[in-house]
């Protein structure tokens, strides 16, 4: 009895361990992507990746919303456009859970400027010009962190084990 309950006790620490280390970003499909019908398609290549979905809701962002989430940019020529642009319509927010999933996030997405964006990226392959690139992606671990805080409380993001986990990750 005793031996199972040390197993058990283990089983969970371990899975704690595990979910702790991973990493979570923040991206979002933007109203042009969700207007373009393009959500299904590129959920897909994350969830397809190997990437765990862990909160996701669609919601039109406060012009004032989307300045505090492009802050970065106020200096910027394109931001009162850009604020515009992201609080006019439907914005797919999620979080995205995995090994590396910050940096490889970005790459699945591609270079921001989609005439630069490689084929094969989500950006590459479903957008033309840099005023309409239909996703954002956070771009360090920091503004992963802040940009999750800012987009959702706690409580929205879902801890649970996938199937596929023992599958997507092991060492031999
Ligand atoms: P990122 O989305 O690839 O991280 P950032 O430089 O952080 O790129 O810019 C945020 C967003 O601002 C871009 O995704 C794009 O929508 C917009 N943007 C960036 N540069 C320009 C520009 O030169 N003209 C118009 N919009 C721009
Ligand atoms: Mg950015």
């Amino acid at each position: 009895m005793s031996v199972f309950i040390i197993f058990v006790a283990y089983m969970l620490q371990e899975q704690e361990v595990h979910a702790a280390e991973m990493e979570r970003t923040f991206i979002a499909i933007k109203p042009d992507g969700v207007q373009r019908g393009l959500i299904s398609e590129i959920i897909s290549r994350f969830e397809r990746k190997g990437f765990k979905l862990v909160a996701i809701k669609l919601v039109v962002p406060s012009k004032e919303f989307a300045q505090k989430h492009y802050d970065d940019l106020k200096e910027r020529p394109f931001f009162n456009g850009l604020c515009e642009f992201l609080s006019s319509g439907p914005v797919l927010a999620m979080v995205w859970e995995g090994e590396g999933v910050i940096k490889y996030g970005r790459k699945l997405i591609g270079a921001t400027d989609p005439q630069k964006s490689e084929p094969g990226t989500i950006r590459g392959d479903l957008a033309v010009v840099v005023g309409r690139n239909i996703i954002h992606g956070s771009d360090g671990p920091e503004t992963a962190k802040h940009e999750i805080n800012l987009w959702f409380k706690p409580q929205e993001l879902v801890n649970y084990t996938s199937n596929a986990e023992k599958w997507v990750y092991g060492n031999n």
